[in-house]
Parts: C-alpha cells; sequence; structure tokens
C-alpha cells in the first residue's frame, strides 16, 4: 500500500495503532468521505451530494463513536460507600495522587476518569465524559480508564443520571468497601443491579484490621454467594494504619495486578464484529458509488480544462493567422505611411534605392522623421490592441460555450463573467505595450551598432517602423531592410508580437481554470477511497 495513502490520521491514532485496524480504516475512510465534494453539475450529481453526506453522518455519528467504544479502553467504576477508600485505592493503582482522597466526608464530589495519554481521544466522546473530569495518567493499566465516583449513597439521591450513565456505560465495577461499612445496604443493592446488567464486578475489602481479617473475608463471601456473586473477584486489603498519600504497594498489588490482566485483555480483544455487521452491506456499494462518482468528477473537470485551452487555443491561432496578414496596419498606419512616405514626404528618404542608403546618410531631420515613425508604430499599436482584445473576447465566448454544454457539469462555474471588458482591455494594452517597450530596446541595440540607421531616425522612431513593419506593413519592412541591411530584427519583432498576442488571448481561460482548480477534483481521491473500502472489507 502507498504510503501517501495511509500516513492521512488522527495524530493520536499512531499510539493505538494495531489495536483496532478497523477503526484506523474507517477513520481514514471518514476523513475521505468528508473531503469529496461533487461541485461539478454532472448528471447525478445532487444525489451523490446527498450520498456523501449520509455517508459521512452514517461514519461519523455512528459507527466511529462505537468503534472508538469497542476500541477505546474498558471503563471500570470505583463505587461504594463514602470513606471506604475509592479515591485512596485508585491513586496507590495508578502510584500517583490524581485524585483527592482525604478525611474529610464525602471527598469526592466529582466523578474523576483517569485515561492513559493515548486513549484521550477514544474517550472523548464517551457519555461518562459528559459527567466526569478526565485526567491523563500514564499509571492507568493499559486497556482501562478508572473512573473514581462519588459515593454511591450520595450518586443515587442526587444524581440519577450520573447513576444510571455508571450503570449503563461502566464496563467493569470494582466495588470498594470496608470491614466496618460491608453491611450498608445501598451499596449492595447498586453491585446487583451492575451484575445484572452484565457488568462485571469485583470486590475490594479495604482497612481489615488483621485480627477480624479471616472472620470478616468469610462473612463477606457469604454475603456475595447470597446475592449471586460468588464468581466476582474478592480482594482484601488489610489494616495499613493511619498514613499519608499512597497505601503501600504490597497492599494494593493483588488488584493492579488483575486490573492489568483485564486491561491486556481488552486491548486484546479486538472489535467486536457486530458493530459493522449490517452497516457493511450497503456502505461498501455507497462508498464505490461514491468512489465512481469522484472519479465522473475528476474526468469532467480534465475536459473542461481540455475544453477552455482548445477554444482559446483557437482563437490565439486565428488572431495570429489574421496578423500575419498584415491586417492590423490596414488603415490609418497604412494611409500615414503612404503620406510620410511619398515624394516630398518626412519619410521619403529612406524609400530611396537601397544602395545609396547603404553607402551613407546625409543631412538632418532625424527628429522629424523619428515623430512621424513614432506615430505609425503609436496606430498599429492601437490596432493591435483592438486586434488582440477582440480576439480574447472571441475566446472567452468560445470557452463558456464550451463549458454551458450540456453534462459537461460547467455551468456552475459561469455564474459570472471571470473577466470584465474593462479588465481584458487593461490587460492586452499592458500586453501590447509591454512588446512595445521590447521593440525600443531592440531599436536602442541596433543603434548602438551604427550604421545608416543610427543617422536617420532616433530609438523611438526606430521602434515605430520596426512594429509597423512587424505588423506587415511592407513599405516600412522594405525601409528597415535598406536602413539595417536585411529581415532580421524584423522577423524577431513580428515572432514576438504572435507569441505576445497567443498569450493575451490563452490569459483569457486563466481565470476560468483558477475556478476550476479550486475545486480541488483529483482522480486519485476516488482510486483512494475504492482501495479504503477493499481495505475495510479485508477487515470484516
Ligand atoms: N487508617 C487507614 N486509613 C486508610 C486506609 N486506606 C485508606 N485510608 C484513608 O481513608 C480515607 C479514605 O478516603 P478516600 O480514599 O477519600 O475515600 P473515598 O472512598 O474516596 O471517599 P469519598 O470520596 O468520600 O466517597 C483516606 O484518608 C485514606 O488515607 C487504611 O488501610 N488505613
Ligand atoms: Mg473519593
Amino acid at each position: 500500500m502507498t504510503s501517501d495513502l495511509t500516513t492521512r490520521e488522527h495524530p493520536a491514532a499512531r499510539h493505538v495503532r494495531g489495536r483496532s485496524p478497523i477503526l484506523d480504516v474507517v477513520t481514514d475512510l471518514h476523513e475521505d468521505v468528508t473531503a469529496a465534494s461533487f461541485p461539478l453539475d454532472l448528471p447525478g450529481a445532487p444525489d451523490l451530494r446527498e450520498l456523501r453526506d449520509r455517508v459521512e453522518t452514517q461514519i461519523g455519528a455512528h459507527l466511529l463513536p462505537r468503534l472508538k467504544r469497542e476500541a477505546g479502553p474498558a471503563v471500570v467504576v470505583l463505587g461504594g460507600s463514602t470513606g471506604a477508600g475509592k479515591s485512596a485505592v485508585l491513586n496507590s493503582v495508578v502510584g500517583r495522587e490524581v485524585t483527592e482522597a482525604g478525611v474529610i466526608r464525602p471527598t469526592t464530589t466529582e466523578p474523576l476518569l483517569a485515561v492513559r495519554e493515548e486513549d484521550l481521544w477514544l474517550v472523548a466522546e464517551h457519555p461518562i465524559t459528559e459527567l466526569a473530569d478526565v485526567v491523563a495518567e500514564e499509571g492507568v493499566p493499559a486497556g482501562l480508564a478508572l473512573l473514581d465516583a462519588p459515593d454511591l449513597d450520595s450518586v443515587l439521591e442526587g444524581n440519577r443520571r450520573l447513576s444510571n450513565l455508571l450503570l449503563e456505560t461502566a464496563d467493569l465495577w470494582l466495588f470498594v468497601t470496608t470491614a466496618a461499612r460491608y453491611g450498608d445496604a445501598v451499596p449492595w443493592r447498586v453491585l446487583q443491579q451492575a451484575q445484572e446488567r452484565g457488568i462485571t464486578v469485583a470486590v475490594l475489602l479495604n482497612r481489615v484490621p488483621r485480627r477480624v481479617l479471616g472472620e470478616v473475608r468469610a462473612d463477606l463471601m457469604r454475603r456475595m454467594a447470597d446475592l449471586g456473586l460468588g464468581e466476582a473477584p474478592l480482594f482484601v486489603v488489610e489494616d495499613v494504619g493511619p498514613h499519608e498519600g499512597l497505601l503501600p504497594d504490597r497492599a494494593v498489588e493483588p488488584v493492579r495486578t488483575w486490573l492489568t490482566l483485564l486491561g491486556g485483555r481488552n486491548t486484546a480483544k479486538g472489535v467486536v464484529r457486530r458493530t459493522t455487521q449490517g452497516v457493511w452491506g450497503t456502505l461498501r456499494d455507497d462508498l464505490l458509488r461514491l468512489a465512481d462518482g469522484i472519479t465522473a468528477q475528476a474526468m469532467a473537470a480534465g475536459t473542461l480544462r481540455q475544453r477552455a485551452e482548445h477554444a482559446v487555443d483557437g482563437a490565439a491561432e486565428a488572431l495570429v493567422a489574421r496578423l500575419r496578414t498584415g491586417v492590423a496596419t490596414q488603415g490609418a498606419p497604412t494611409t500615414r505611411w503612404l503620406t510620410a512616405a511619398s515624394s516630398g514626404g518626412v519619410l521619403a528618404p529612406l524609400t530611396g534605392d537601397p544602395a545609396r542608403i547603404r553607402r551613407g546618410w546625409r543631412g538632418g531631420g532625424v527628429r522629424a522623421r523619428s515623430v512621424t515613425a513614432d506615430a505609425i508604430g503609436a496606430e498599429t499599436r492601437r490596432a493591435l490592441v483592438s486586434l488582440v482584445g477582440d480576439a480574447a473576447a472571441d475566446g472567452a465566448e468560445a470557452l463558456r460555450e464550451a463549458w454551458s454544454e450540456p453534462e459537461r457539469g460547467g455551468t456552475g462555474l459561469l455564474t459570472d463573467e471571470a473577466v470584465s471588458p474593462a479588465d481584458r482591455d487593461a490587460r492586452v494594452e499592458a500586453a501590447v505595450a509591454e512588446w512595445a517597450r521590447r521593440t525600443r530596446s531592440t531599436a536602442e541595440e541596433l543603434l548602438r551598432a551604427g550604421g545608416p540607421a543610427a543617422k536617420a531616425l532616433d530609438p523611438n522612431g526606430l521602434g515605430g517602423l520596426l512594429q509597423a513593419a512587424a505588423a506587415g506593413l511592407d513599405g516600412a519592412a522594405r525601409a528597415l531592410r535598406s536602413l539595417l541591411g536585411g529581415e532580421e530584427a524584423t522577423t524577431r519583432v513580428a515572432e514576438d508580437l504572435y507569441r505576445t498576442a497567443e498569450s493575451a488571448v490563452r490569459d483569457e481561460a486563466t481565470p476560468y481554470l483558477d475556478r476550476l482548480a479550486a475545486l480541488g477534483l483529483r482522480s486519485e481521491a476516488g482510486a483512494g477511497l475504492r482501495l479504503r473500502a477493499s481495505e475495510l472489507k479485508g477487515h470484516l
């Protein structure tokens, strides 16, 4: 199994890995189902969303809590009369004073649940935690949680809810009593109720003076037999006399050993099969349906992405094809050129005999020529902005059309235009301006190299001419051939223009593709869920 699919888990789950493999699987499964989404409006998506919610509730609210209960520690209630030493026994078993034991009666007024750190998350939803304070304590035998209860008389009189909870949710009762108090009726009645409900019970007789030890033990065993508790373990703890803090180790060793054994059995018991029986048949089918749905969403997302790219690519290619025909220079740029280049015009010297131009340039007029050439460049840029903007709008339109096709699932992503016309204009203008800036740099470079061009035009003028020539103005291209002795620069600027125009149109898809990507649809998620479903099967 690949690590990627198994590493996501509840941080605390690592501590109990292996205790209940099925709990691990179902915990992961819950995360997968929670993460699943069906945002694209594909046929059947509403049903899948509903199913997802249902399965999430089924796992999160029913299956997981039950598995946690079963994989979690067994709750051992220490019950008995006040002053019997419940708190003292608990502290002595875990080896630390986690709960208050004392001479003031009653001492314990609120129930307290001592749990091993790694089990905290497993008891977090245990009903008893609504009423008990929970403390993490490493001395608690593995597989158990120890509950220090207030004395049973006060629980029964004052706290019906707690007494019901104790009887309903405890796995084991350790009844703590003393030589002086074991005749009390109430605790025995509760103990009997616990026994009747199938809760394991044990009795601990505390503070027994050595001289009456045999006698009291015999009497207690008779009483237990009468109540049908003859099978229950009985621990006798000799009175240790006045003392502070924990009872001596040897006094609590037998009960601690017994609890440790019991906890070991609990951790080993794994998870009871019945929890998942019945649930399983439909759950597996539901998971597979969800997995198929996730895969379908991811595939649809992939198709939408392709269609979007295809739409803007089409518009971009059409634009470049048109630019190659020189369409951007029709109208104003051409008119201006013709006027300036005709005999007597300011640019007329540039259209003369190339050989003469190559031989050298005489005379001034650089500034006047450059202003006019730059103006032709500006007309060209204006035309380009409008052409590229139209193509970008066409691309967006084609994309929206492709995503609106029925059953493609993209309509929900088209609630509004991702790009406003004003934003589009600004973006295209910026792209064309960037291209013009690069063209100017090219012009500067060319002029630094010297030659006739350096005497004919300044960087703005040469830049303007390069732009017009790259956009397809033949006269400008011819003049540049004479000035520069070749077409290399014009070709380079033209290629740059095509790339710039293309990407300006393609960028139109970006906000739509971002919307799509934000949905986070990955086909691996479907595969993961399918794998999880088969893992689950392996554990049943
Ligand atoms: N002399 C003597 N005192 C003991 C012995 N075992 C426990 N104690 C003391 O008896 C008292 C018992 O108190 P707790 O452990 O608080 O009794 P509890 O059952 O928790 O009482 P509540 O919390 O009031 O229900 C404490 O002061 C203990 O130190 C013993 O063997 N001999
Ligand atoms: Mg107590």
